[in-house]
């Protein structure tokens, strides 16, 4: 097809089939590299495709409701040539179906293929019980077949919204869950303000303060989700008017301008109001530009994913650091002497996979570290797969290399090198950051003594390290020698992990880098 550009469905791992549920392009529309053309939604995750590049929408290939995998062509380009290219996803993940974060989830009928008002024959459960994941719900029965509704997550029923003889179809509401903290009878409580936006200025109707997991909890799409935030709409109060209540570009602005519960007074914080929720005064509205010359760049698309997993972890997550040193004179000679004989090989170790190599060790000795939170329960992994914060010019990303207990310190290396290179050039893909059950956070390259990492959720701890120094020890305070010493910062979840565990890892884990024989143990 000379002269158009096909723009495909890019890799999106094991999604196949893929109903497209909203086009954001039509055929005229100029698009920058990056602009959102299509959002995808499985049952699993809501996926946007965006533009691999600068161009102009000839025509728009698909519709809402076609189904598309991985090589379907979703828009045509203008262009010279008969080049392809390919987007890459956005997956942004709606409530994880094992482990959402507190709140209020509306659990809805799933896909029951060409069922449609189906009778509800029986209700499993009642409002105050507690559920986990998979555990049946409710059972409906056609004529044809008996089909029972499972739980996608763990949490108490907090109302029914079904009863015996309600006819449902896919997407109607059953009804609604509390998961992990979020309390029965209060409404989800606000935690921040949004950032402040044109439309404060213009003085439209705002939500002083979004009840954030409400709005995680909403079902819309990654851009109405955008443009939420940018009028400072809580979705979570938004009647959705698309299919099975999604919520539309068009409800969000409608709610935008008629008017939305404003942001409770700050009063309510100074009188105790705020006991359950975080009462903040509005987000600053400073016109910097009286004050000096500005520029303003909008935040890339990794920065503005990762600001609001960092933004909602570190909200939601009762996060403590706990500092120690290890001693790594050592490793680092060790470290040196390994570099020489590798040098042909072409594989350089920096400390860092042995701290890989190190924090496996120590997992596997304090197991409630390499777990998660679902509901009630902690989910201990069988296996150990370690994050790695790596520095891209997009923003901050956290490749995994899985199964690092069974890899080798040069293994380690030359994969750790291998996914910060596609990280940095903007190729990772979303199956290469996930899985991890512990992460690392290394400053080491760059400096500083310590800091106060922020845990990756689903994850219960993280392990920041900063820059080696030499540094005096005196083992019995009469002789003295100095040692190269591993700045440690371990932030870890209270719910799950105690003080005294804390400083066990981190003195085991400083202990190992100290002598790496002690992997062997
Ligand atoms: N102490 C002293 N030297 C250290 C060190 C430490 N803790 N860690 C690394 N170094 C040295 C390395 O050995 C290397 O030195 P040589 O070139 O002489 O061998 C140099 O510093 C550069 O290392 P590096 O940073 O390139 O490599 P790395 O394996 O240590 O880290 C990566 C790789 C991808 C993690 C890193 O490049 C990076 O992106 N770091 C930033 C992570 C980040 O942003 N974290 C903050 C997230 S906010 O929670």
């Amino acid at each position: 097809m000379s002269g158009l550009i096909d723009i495909k469905v890019p890799d999106i791992g094991d999604f196949k089939d893929v109903p497209v549920i909203e086009i954001f392009v039509k055929p005229g529309d100029k698009v920058k590299a990056e602009d959102p053309l299509v959002s995808l939604e499985s049952d699993k995750a809501t996926m946007e495709v965006p533009s691999p590049r600068d161009g102009v929408v000839k025509s728009v290939v698909v519709k809402v409701g076609d189904k598309v995998s991985e090589g379907a062509v979703i828009v045509q380009f203008a262009g010279a040539g008969a080049e392809q290219a390919d987007a890459r996803p956005v997956v942004s993940a709606p409530p994880s179906p094992v482990s959402a974060p507190a709140g209020v989830a509306e659990v809805r009928v799933p896909d029951i293929g060409d069922f449609k008002d189906v009778p509800v024959i029986e209700i499993f459960v009642k409002a105050g019980d507690i559920v986990k994941a998979e555990d049946p719900l409710i059972a409906l029965e056609s004529d044809k077949a008996t089909m029972e509704v499972p739980a996608p997550l763990a949490g108490t029923v907090r109302e029914i919204k079904v009863k015996t003889g309600d006819k449902l179809s896919e997407g109607s509401i059953i009804l609604s869950l509390a998961t992990g903290a979020a309390p029965l009878q209060a409404d989800i409580p606000p935690v921040s303000p949004p950032a402040s936006s044109s439309a404060t200025a213009a003085g439209t109707a705002v939500v002083g303060a979004f009840g954030e997991k409400s709005f995680e909890l909403a079902y819309a799409s990654p851009a109405v989700r955008k443009v939420a935030r940018e009028l400072g709409v809580d979705l979570g109060k938004v009647k959705g008017s698309g299919n099975h209540g999604r919520i539309l570009r068009e409800d969000v602005e409608a709610f935008g301008k008629g008017g939305a519960a404003p942001a409770k007074p700050q009063a309510a914080a100074a009188s105790g109001g705020g006991v359950g929720g975080i009462d903040l005064l509005p987000w600053p509205k400073v016109d910097f530009a009286k004050y000096g010359p500005v520029e303003r760049k909008d935040l890339g698309r990794i920065k503005k994913i990762s600001a609001a997993n960092l933004h909602r972890n570190w909200v939601v997550i009762p996060h403590v650091t706990t500092h120690d040193e290890a001693d790594i004179t050592d490793l680092e000679q060790f470290r040196v002497t390994m570099n020489k004989e590798l040098e042909k090989s072409g594989v350089k170790l920096s400390l860092l996979p042995f701290m890989v190599k190190a924090a496996v060790a120590t997992l596997q000795k304090f197991p409630e570290f390499n777990a998660s939170l679902d509901g009630d329960a902690l989910v201990y992994k069988n296996y150990w797969h370690i994050g790695f914060a790596a520095d891209t010019p997009n923003g901050l990303m956290v490749p995994v290399i899985r199964d690092a207990d069974k890899k080798s310190v040069p293994e380690i290396a030359k994969e750790m090198n291998a996914l910060a290179k596609v990280a940095r050039e903007g190729k990772i893909k979303p199956d290469q950051m996930q899985g991890g059950t512990f992460s690392i956070s290394s400053l080491g390259g760059i400096g500083g003594i310590y800091f106060t990492p922020i845990i990756n959720a689903p994850e219960v701890a993280i392990m920041g390290v900063c820059k080696g120094y030499w540094k005096q020890h005196s083992p019995d305070g009469k002789t003295s020698n100095w040692r190269l010493t591993l700045p440690l910062s371990l932030s870890w979840d209270h719910r799950v992990i105690d003080g005294a565990a804390a400083a066990r890892f981190n003195v085991y884990f400083a202990s190992v880098l100290a002598d790496l024989r002690r992997v062997l143990f």
